[in-house]
C-alpha cells in the first residue's frame, strides 16, 4: 500500500514540450494542453514567445548541418510558440508517444501529430527526445524561477 505522498518520487521526470508556430496559428493550443492534462501529468512552466533566431538555433543545435536547418530556423522564429515545461512519471517517452513520429503522415491517428498535421515542417508541435535534451532544452527556454514548484491534489488520483 503506497500513500499518495510516497507515490511521488518518480513522478519528477520533466519535458520540455513546444506548439510551434503553425500549431498556434491553427488555433490547436488548447487542444493540445488538454491531452497532457488528461493524460495526467502536471504544467510547471508556460510561456508564449515569439523566439529570437538565436534561440532557434541554439535549440535546434544538432541539426546545425542539416539541409533544412536554416528553413527550420526561420520557421521557429516566424511566430508565437508556446514553450511549456510538463512534470511527471516517464513524461519524456511518453510525451514522444502521444507527439507521433515526425513526418506526420506516418503518425498513427491518435497521435497530436497524426490528428493535426500534414507535412515534414509544419508538424505542431516539439517534445525533447531524451533526459539530456530535456535538461538542455528546458534551461534554454526557461529559468529556473519560472518553473511552479506546487502539489497538484489530483496526483493522489493518478499515482497510486
Ligand atoms: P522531432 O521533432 O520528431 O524530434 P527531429 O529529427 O529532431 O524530429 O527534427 C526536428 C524538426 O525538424 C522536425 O520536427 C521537423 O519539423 C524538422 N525536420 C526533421 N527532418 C526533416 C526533413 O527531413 N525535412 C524537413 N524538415 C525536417
Amino acid at each position: 500500500f503506497a500513500t499518495p505522498a510516497m507515490a511521488t518520487a518518480n513522478n519528477k521526470e520533466r519535458s520540455f514540450i513546444m506548439i510551434k508556430p503553425d500549431g498556434v496559428q491553427r488555433s490547436l493550443i488548447a487542444d493540445i494542453i488538454k491531452r497532457f492534462e488528461q493524460k495526467g501529468y502536471k504544467l510547471i512552466g508556460i510561456k508564449v514567445l515569439v523566439p529570437a533566431k538565436q534561440l532557434a538555433e541554439a535549440h535546434y543545435e544538432e541539426h546545425a548541418q542539416r539541409p533544412f536547418f536554416q528553413k527550420l530556423v526561420s520557421f521557429l522564429s516566424s511566430g508565437a510558440v508556446v514553450a511549456m515545461v510538463w512534470e511527471g512519471q516517464e513524461v519524456i517517452k511518453f510525451s514522444r508517444n502521444m507527439i507521433g513520429a515526425t513526418n506526420p503522415l506516418a503518425s498513427a491517428p491518435g497521435t497530436i501529430r497524426g490528428d493535426f498535421g500534414v507535412d515534414f515542417g509544419h508538424n505542431v508541435i516539439h517534445g525533447s527526445d531524451s533526459l539530456t535534451s530535456a535538461e538542455r532544452e528546458i534551461a534554454l527556454w526557461f529559468k529556473s524561477e519560472e518553473l511552479a514548484q506546487y502539489d497538484l491534489t489530483m496526483q493522489a488520483w493518478t499515482y497510486e
